[in-house]
């Protein structure tokens, strides 16, 4: 096992903000109570061989139920901030009219647990549980889902505006689009491949929208979640580094351009996208208070290899062998238990690429999601990976990136998506089956670390 490192971390600025993320279609369960209405994950779930372990989230960590327990689980670990998300089909079962009250209570009582325990609520709209009436007419291929959205986002700015801290848009839409739609291991398990493009113009309206929404709500601290990683070329043979190029175009610069330039990285690309995109993208470029980066591990990238037979097992996405790009082992680092390379100085490459692309074009960065999967509660491999995470991040912040938060992905073992609760994330481990929370070495590790912050 790695042993936990000696020396203390560097010290973070007096106001930078430490939290832990999770999401409620991972946590919650409950998913028939109180009127909230089916969700796309719930009825992906159900279909046969989509989940690895056969699992579902119909009771999750049981968070619904549970939630006072996990607050005082934050406050026991010092944290400044929780980030949750709002499950839209239990605010609005059918994804557009009716709002269900009972939904909105849930939230409300969370947020009031959470403000008495002194950690301030930030609150994401949405991480990927479309709620399945809309999901059946198109989902985010329809331009309608976006308006939809902002209606949404304005009922939860309504009930939640005066106490939620800062707001969070989407979660990954990159990941909803190319796993979701184009190649279906997500919900709603389309294979559309390059056909899913306006899933990603649409989740990129539907932010724009929302952030109108929110605004004129008087909501003041707004961001997005969007993942990003560096994408290392394979060689630097003409052919690796235009597959390279794409890659990180796709699944970088697609989702980062319009949000923070108000353009498409490429003309191309976006004469396939759907609608005014020229008058969509000054909606999608609304400054924002804030930019969230989920940030996991950099991407080795090369030309696909003609040879290759079947798809490509990569990082537990089963990738098409068609796609123009394909990723590769990245050699010499540790692994998690979900096989993801461990290199924590590519955070400080990451920050810094972002800060020569987009100059003053960046609002002041967080990192709403950071960490990994590993199985036990005495998780020194865990510690290991935050504390060389926390000194990359810190580089980058002595280098000039304005960086004011700091998120880990999750507080708790949860359903990780398709691969159901095989994966475990949480600084909190979870007995699934008693819902029995333990907090891990990681947890207390990080309690201290927060306190030696916090002593000056
Ligand atoms: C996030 O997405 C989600 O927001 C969250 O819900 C989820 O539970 C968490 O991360 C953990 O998965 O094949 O080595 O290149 C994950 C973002 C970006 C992570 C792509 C995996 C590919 C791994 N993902 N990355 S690799």
């Amino acid at each position: 096992m790695t042993t936990v490192p000696a020396s203390p971390l560097p010290r973070f600025p007096r106001d930078f903000l430490w939290g832990v993320s999770t999401s409620a279609q991972q946590i919650e369960g409950a998913v028939d109570e109180d009127g909230r209405g089916p969700s796309a994950w719930d009825v992906f779930t159900a279909r046969p061989g989509r989940v690895k372990d056969g699992s579902d989230a119909r009771v999750a960590t049981g968070h619904y139920h549970r939630y006072r327990e996990d607050v005082a689980l934050l406050k026991g670990l010092g944290v400044g901030a929780y980030r949750f998300s709002v499950a839209w089909p239990r605010v609005v079962p059918a994804g557009r009219g009716a709002v269900n009250g009972a939904g909105l209570d849930f939230y409300d009582r969370l947020v009031d647990e959470l403000l008495a325990a002194g950690v301030r609520p930030v609150a994401t709209l949405f991480h990927w549980d479309t709620p399945q009436p809309l999901e059946e007419a198109g989902g985010w291929l329809r331009r309608e889902t976006a308006e939809h959205f902002a209606a949404y986002a304005e009922v939860v700015a309504a009930r939640l505006g005066d106490r939620v801290a800062h707001w969070i848009t989407l979660n990954e839409p990159a990941e909803l689009t190319l796993l979701g739609y184009g190649l279906g291991q997500h919900a709603p398990g389309r294979e559309l491949v390059f056909d899913a493009l306006p899933a990603a113009h649409h989740q990129l309206l539907g932010h724009g929208l929302a952030v109108q929404a929110l605004r004129a709500r008087g909501v003041r601290s707004i961001g997005i979640a969007n993942s990003h990683g560096p994408t290392w070329p394979a060689s630097a043979a003409e052919a690796d580094t235009a597959a390279a190029d794409l890659y990180d175009l796709l699944l970088n610069r697609l989702f980062a351009d319009p949000v923070l330039l108000g353009r498409y990285p490429d003309e191309d690309l976006a004469a396939l996208l759907p609608g005014p995109v020229a008058d969509d993208l000054r909606i999608i470029s609304e400054p924002l208070d804030w930019y969230g980066i989920n940030y996991y591990q950099p991407t080795l990238v090369g030309a696909p290899d003609p040879a290759a037979a079947g798809p490509a097992d990569f990082g537990g996405i089963s990738l098409p062998p068609e796609l123009p790009f394909a990723p590769r082992e990245i050699e010499g680092y540790p692994r998690t238990d979900f096989g993801w390379p461990v290199v924590p100085e590519a955070l400080t490459e990451l920050l810094l690429s972002f800060r020569e692309r987009y100059g003053a074009s960046l609002p002041p960065v967080m990192i709403t999601e950071n960490g990994c999967a590993y199985e036990g509660v005495e998780d020194g491999a865990r510690i290991a990976f935050l504390d060389g995470h926390l000194r990359s991040l810190h580089e980058a912040m002595d280098a000039g990136v304005d960086v004011r938060g700091y998120f880990v992905w999750s507080l708790m073992d949860n359903f990780e998506w398709a691969e159901g609760y095989a994966r475990r994330f949480g600084l909190v481990h979870i007995d699934f089956s008693t819902l029995v929370r333990t907090p891990k070495a990681s947890y207390r590790w990080l309690r201290d670390a927060l306190r030696d912050q916090a002593r000056g």
